[in-house]
């Protein structure tokens, strides 16, 4: 770790207060020089810390500029330690994890970016992946479980993202069948699971989760072609305290809470649970063609089961849904 990192982490941990720049240089065993010149290189990174002459310095409550040194101290005991990179700008956190996938990566490797250029929806579509107000982060898994089961991932990548946004922000979270997060009737998360075929193990090489999450509608808004579907968690005047790290951290402790006992399964009650499709008309979309249905439940197997104009009753395990208007 540099002097800097190691400042940071220790401003981190006490955020809000005052840490004496000789209890720093004591700390770190680094001359009080040294300290002043990482403070520097951090302020002008944008981190906002106040230098009190005989207080020390301090980083303010709000900061929220992501790090391995902000999410760390909020990641339990049991998923460290967790191989994090954090990136101000990238194409994509899935595109770049694949590269590394490819490259040997090995399984637990999270990347987190500020912003996305190139953010992927799945079949081709982009997620929109502003800098300040979002989190994008991927996963990079090596899963002993076949490609059937693969599909459990995005389940409880969902789940995870539902109980921790509940858990941080206290805002309700509920699940739009597959991959859709939902709170106050708007979408704020899009999951992204791909993988890559171990065609002659006949399982998968690696797997990819991709989170996108809006934290806080952007000052901006959202691009007039989301902005009816697309919401925060947060409206922008109502954001203002450091949940980016917190909200990361939360969702990387359930999820590998989960994927750690992956045969139990124990997250579909709760995809259940929180599935605001059920008892809805919608459609089913596929290409541009669009077939009325009404959802029935989620089965056991995360499968949405809906009831054709004709009666018929199918079980759905991927797939496009849009409600219809009443
Ligand atoms: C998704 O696809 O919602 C999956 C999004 C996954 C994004 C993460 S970010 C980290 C990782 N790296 C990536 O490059 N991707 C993953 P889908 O269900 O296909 O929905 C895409 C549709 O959602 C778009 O066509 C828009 O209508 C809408 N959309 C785009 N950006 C959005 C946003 N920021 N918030 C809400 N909706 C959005």
């Amino acid at each position: 770790m540099s002097a800097k990192q190691h400042v940071l982490s220790v401003l981190e941990q006490n955020k809000g207060n005052n840490v004496s720049g000789a209890k720093l240089a004591q700390e770190l065993s680094i001359s009080r020089n040294a300290i002043w010149k990482a403070i520097k290189n951090l302020q002008l990174e944008g981190y906002n810390i106040t230098a009190v002459p005989n207080k020390g310095y301090c980083l303010s409550e709000d900061n929220d500029i992501l790090s391995n040194e902000s999410i760390i101290p909020y990641l339990s005991d049991t998923i460290r330690p967790v191989n994090l990179e954090v990136r101000k700008s990238v194409t994509s956190t899935n595109t770049i994890l694949k590269e590394l996938a490819s490259e040997g990566e090995a399984e637990g490797k999270v990347l987190i970016a500020e912003e996305q250029t190139g953010g992927r929806g799945r079949l081709g579509r982009n997620f929109y992946s502003p800098s300040r107000t979002g989190l994008y982060m991927s996963v990079l898994l090596r899963p002993k479980v076949t490609v059937e089961d693969s599909l459990y991932i995005t389940t409880s990548a969902a789940v995870s993202v539902a109980k921790a946004i509940e858990k941080v922000t206290g805002c309700e979270a509920e699940i739009k069948w597959v991959n859709d997060i939902f709170c106050n009737g708007k979408k704020v998360c899009g999951i992204l699971t791909e993988a890559g075929v171990d065609f002659e193990g006949g399982g998968l090489e690696y797997c990819i989760v991709g989170i996108g999450i809006n934290v806080a509608r952007p000052r901006e808004d959202f691009p007039d072609d989301i902005k009816e579907i697309a919401g925060g968690i947060f409206e922008p005047n109502r954001y203002s305290s450091n949940l980016r790290s917190k909200l990361a951290a939360e969702i990387l402790n359930y999820f590998w809470g989960y994927y750690s006992e992956f045969s139990k399964k124990a997250f579909i009650d709760e995809y259940r649970r929180r599935s605001f499709l059920i008892g809805k008309e919608i459609n089913i979309i596929s290409g541009d063609k669009l077939q009325n249905a009404r959802a029935l439940e989620i089965d056991e197997n995360a499968r949405l089961v809906v009831q054709l104009p004709d009666g018929e009753i199918k079980a759905l395990s991927s797939g496009e849904i849009s409600i219809r208007p009443k």
